[in-house]
């Protein structure tokens, strides 16, 4: 078995903060960090690029240049073997003359899943895998899901007071969270795929849900597809979450879809289910689509729904240190129970302060 020092985890940690600044960019390829690591100096580094771009291991490859020989690669996830939108990292390692190759987490894609390291293993170069590999597992969640349970990685986002309410009776729910909690939103909606929202908050709040500002600076890049559960079409055309670049508006009525037809929108019409669409078509259409992290702000009946339907992993909560009394409104609308055990429970992933507010992230347990 090859060795695992304590300078491969230190390096690979670099390789994953390498990563992380792709994170808003790539979707929808996994962000990929790839370090370089020569006599203890990193030589190269580099992140993966927008679909269609160069992968991580290029762009360090391409940063150390002739430097590259002898090197050993960290990368947070295995090498792709195949010629997609761009030909195979793996001969681009092996023709920089690499000497050694430290991986954290394999690549599941079909096209790859162990024929990256294999290639790399007959060309005579050392390989070692596994290396924090529960940091680059969790850090490719959406991808990892989207290729394994062909399904997106979903996430429910609420702000809500310490009772637990996300509006007064009155409906007023501006502004529960604190700046600080509002901006860390923003990253979010930043890194996610798709958003997602039902027409009760739609119509309660003319919501955006799109990405402004991100770590203080004005944001222009990518932004997430925005989704709209409207069983019965209600939404006004001049709802500003309809200016949005891309919207699809997901709808059980047929009568009336030209009211908003428009180049940047699309219809889709699912079945519906008593009142609601049905939630098994929804998330049907959420996985059809190559979407990696799907996010949901919506009120308490649709946060119930997605707990219900059993798709949610994570819950990030903001929560504000103000009480906000009896009738208002509830975050998860979700069933009473007979007894405590049968409570819906998650697993504490997180929990630190964010501004004057609590962050949370919540896991559910699981399946
Ligand atoms: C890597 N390094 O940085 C990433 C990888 O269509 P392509 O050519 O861009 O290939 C996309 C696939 O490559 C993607 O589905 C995943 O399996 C892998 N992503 N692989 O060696 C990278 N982002
Ligand atoms: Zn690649």
């Amino acid at each position: 078995m090859p060795e695992v020092t304590a300078a491969d985890i230190a390096w690979m940690q670099e390789a994953l903060a390498e990563a992380d600044k792709g994170i808003y960019i790539t979707t929808p390829n996994p962000s990929v960090g790839c370090v370089l690591v020569k006599e203890g100096e990193v030589v190269g580094r580099g992140h993966t690029q927008p679909a269609g771009q160069a992968h991580a291991e290029v762009m360090a490859l391409r940063s150390a240049g002739a430097l590259s020989v002898g090197a050993t690669a960290y990368v947070t996830l295995e090498p792709c073997s195949h010629f997609g939108r761009t030909p195979p990292c793996a001969d681009a390692l092996i023709r920089a003359g690499i000497s050694r190759l430290v991986v954290a987490a394999l690549d599941p894609n079909p096209l790859v899943s162990g024929q990256g390291l294999d290639r790399i293993k007959a060309a005579g170069i050392e390989v070692v895998t596994g290396v924090l590999a529960d940091a680059a597992t969790y850090q490719l969640r959406g991808f990892l899901s989207r290729m394994t349970r062909h399904r997106p990685w979903l996430r429910l986002k609420i702000a809500a007071s310490l009772d637990g309410k996300t509006a007064l009776a009155n409906g007023d729910s501006k502004w529960i969270t604190g700046n600080a909690s509002r901006s860390d939103v923003q990253h979010w909606r930043a890194r996610s795929c798709a958003m997602v929202t039902g027409i009760g908050t739609v119509i309660a709040d003319d919501p955006q849900l799109n990405v402004r500002i991100l770590n203080g600076e004005d944001w222009h890049g990518r932004q997430p597809v925005t989704v709209i559960l409207d069983t019965d079409l209600k939404i006004s055309p001049n709802a500003k979450i309809l200016k949005n670049p891309q919207v699809v508006v997901l709808t059980a009525n047929t009568a009336q879809l030209q009211t908003i037809a428009s180049d940047h929108i699309q219809v889709v019409v699912l079945p519906r289910e008593g009142h609601h669409l049905s939630m098994r078509a929804v998330l049907d259409f959420l996985s059809s689509q190559s979407w990696n992290e799907v996010t949901v702000e919506a009120g308490a009946i649709l946060n119930a729904a997605f707990l219900d339907s059993g798709m949610v992993d994570e819950i990030i909560l903001y929560q504000a240190p103000k009480l906000l009394g009896t009738g208002g409104r509830e975050m998860i609308a979700s069933k009473p129970l007979q007894n405590l055990a049968s409570a819906t429970t998650f697993v504490v992933k997180d929990c630190q302060p964010v501004g004057e507010d609590m962050r949370w992230i919540l896991h559910t347990q699981p399946k």
